[in-house]
């Protein structure tokens, strides 16, 4: 803090470092610590084709455990040489250990069941810190640093009109929805359905899961620091609500006819608009006419805000949710309950009426979310239907989709949510079949096994290794560890589990960059994400983010930013990283990666 006052002086559009960060170690491990129970690894590099010897050494300089390295050899991920220290036999409870390999020292590090008793709640935090609508409290935000006051309160809005990046005339429509509320999706001010789905979907997973697996909610009414703390609902599921509500703004009025591009799946000059019945379609997004600057806090935005056209694929994650909803607080608020419900199946008759609406109103000023194979959308909001109501036209919707039929799913990710419609029906009670429950679980265990078949193939021994990196990598590895902790729920087999510990110690320090990209986690940790309010790095007057925050990690595959695009063709893909707040597709943070962060940490915190 006093650093960036001191350098940021009169050059505020200089980027400074917002701290100082600690030298990196040749030591590479989660830099929070290890839980007692599981495998624990360290990484270091080094060009030996011999194993190294290593001691781990208490805090009085103490041997309590040794052995030798195994030698990974060339690693594409990280592009180094690679040794692997594996001391998950060690589990005594306590601070201040230190593993030495070859001449390399670690960072005191500490064993301890309450490794990860902080983590849920500060990646829970992010959901508040990020509400729009609201003045954002310095009591409940964790100091007056992240307070401000509401913004867009109220939000009321029209749909987009006129030319497109094409030349596409868009008409509009001829009402104004008041869409007040919701979360921003990430270091912009947008407001996304499609996005925004997958997100609101994996709170409320974690709180059916924890139900299903007879866990304790770590969120119980009052552990959260939010404005509704005390009323009597749990707190994931009050942070839930304030994005659910929002979603249900966002659907069409009844009796509204849009002329819209139909069957079309790519901005092209000349597009044909049809006329349909858009009733019940979700509106793809709220969003800024023009990209707002940075920084700037949300309240100082001084753009036009737009509704954008209805899609297929916002229309199913609204399905999807609010099916969700409806299950959920059919006893802690019956009205709203119902609500949801009537909001789902709507959503989901309108998506059937107009099976082909794609997100293409190519406009600048916010992302595209984009998504022309929307079958897994259908199959997802069939299975959450399905499950919330029991009607056999959901169980038939399921059963015809290709999805339905998938032998071994992939990780969700915004774009793909056919998982998270069958890791739905594999977890709760439904009127399916006992048999087609096993088998769902039996895909979603072959799922595990084919991330934890990744793990041998990757120098820093993580359960995934795609060719290349995607913006926003460390939610794929986030979506594989909830997968793999199903697979642990369903088999009770600890290498599931320790497929999680692997993907979160990567998440927090062990890494080719040896750094955390959580904020306020680890020795190194993430420090200027791409957003527009915690943007100390170009401004003092601006916060820096608050503990909990996950970047999107290295992105090798779609580098288009200022800083990554300098580094394009450089770099090894986990190597493709950079702390800046200019590196949007690098380092941002988003709705969709803290999400399964909550739900992977509330996970690794049970007892
Ligand atoms: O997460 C999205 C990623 O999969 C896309 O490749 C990328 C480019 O379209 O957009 C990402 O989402 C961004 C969105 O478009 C706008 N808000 C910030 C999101 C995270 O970077």
């Amino acid at each position: 803090m006093r650093i960036s006052h001191m350098l940021a002086a009169g050059a505020a559009l200089i980027a400074t470092p917002a701290a100082a960060q600690v030298a990196p170690s040749p030591v590479h491990m989660n830099q929070t610590g290890f839980l007692p129970t599981g495998v624990k690894r360290a990484v270091v590099q080094n060009g030996s084709t011999k194993p190294l010897q290593w001691r781990l050494v208490d805090a009085a300089g103490r041997t309590q455990a040794s052995g030798t390295t195994s030698v990974f050899g060339n690693d594409r991920w990280s592009g180094s040489h690679v040794h692997q220290v594996d001391f998950s036999a060690f589990g005594k409870t306590g601070r201040g250990y230190r593993l030495i390999v070859g001449g390399a020292r670690s960072r005191p590090f500490s064993v301890s069941p309450a490794t990860y008793n902080r983590l849920p709640y500060d990646a829970l935090a992010y959901f508040y810190h990020n509400r729009a609508g609201t003045p954002i409290l310095a009591r409940f935000a964790g100091g007056p640093q992240w307070a401000r006051p509401a913004a867009h309160l109220p939000e009321r809005a029209s749909c987009v009109r006129g030319k497109d990046s094409k030349g596409n005339v868009w008409p509009g429509c001829d009402y104004t929805l008041d869409v007040t509320g919701g979360w921003y999706d990430a270091g912009d001010h947008g407001k996304y359905v499609v996005n925004g789905g997958i997100s609101l979907w994996t709170l409320l997973n974690l709180y059916e899961r924890q139900r299903a697996s007879g866990t304790a909610s770590p969120f119980q009414d009052r552990k959260a620091a939010i404005p509704e703390a005390g009323n009597g609902v749990n707190d994931l599921l009050d942070e839930a609500r304030w994005e659910m509500e929002f979603f249900l703004k966002m659907q069409v009025p009844e009796g509204t006819r849009l002329k819209l591009p139909v069957g079309i799946k790519r901005t092209e000059p000349g597009m044909k608009f049809t006329e349909v019945n858009a009733s019940g379609m979700a509106h793809h997004k709220l969003a800024s006419e023009k990209w707002t600057s940075l920084p700037m806090a949300p309240h100082a935005d001084p753009g036009k805000r737009q509704l954008f056209p209805p899609s297929t694929s916002a229309t199913l994650n609204l399905a999807a949710t609010a099916a969700q909803c409806a299950r959920i607080w059919r006893e802690i608020d019956p009205a709203f309950s119902g609500r949801c419900l009537a909001a789902a199946e709507r959503a989901f008759a309108a998506a059937k009426r107009n099976a082909e609406i794609y997100a293409l109103a190519d406009f600048t000023g916010s992302g595209a979310y984009g998504d022309n194979d929307v079958s897994d959308e259908f199959y997802w909001a069939a299975a959450e239907l399905f499950l919330t109501t029991g009607q056999p036209d959901y169980e038939q919707a399921l059963k015809a989709s290709q999805h339905s039929r998938t032998q071994v799913p992939t990780e969700a990710s915004w774009p793909r949510v056919a998982t998270l419609g069958t890791m739905s029906l594999a977890l709760l009670p439904s009127k399916l079949p006992a048999a087609d429950v096993q088998r769902l679980r039996r895909t979603l265990v072959a799922a595990a096994d084919a991330f934890l078949g990744d793990t041998g193939k990757v120098g820093y021994a993580i359960p995934y290794a795609p060719a290349g990196y995607p913006w926003g990598s460390t939610s794929s590895v986030l979506n594989r560890a909830m997968v793999l902790a199903l697979a642990h729920d369903f088999t009770r087999n600890p290498r599931y589990r320790n497929g999680v510990i692997d993907g979160i110690d990567y998440l927090l320090g062990r890494n080719p960059l040896d750094r955390s990209f959580v904020s306020g986690y680890g020795a190194r940790p993430l420090q200027n994400p791409h957003h527009r309010f915690w943007a100390r790095q170009l401004d003092p007057k601006f916060p820096p983010p608050p503990p909990g925050a996950l970047s999107g990690g290295p992105n090798n595959t779609s580098m288009t930013d200022e800083i990554a695009t300098e580094m394009k063709g450089k770099c090894a893909p986990q190597m493709c990283w950079a702390d800046h707040i200019r590196a949007f597709s690098l380092n941002e943070v988003a709705v969709n990666w803290n999400a399964p962060l909550v739900w992977v940490a509330s996970y690794l915190d049970e007892k």
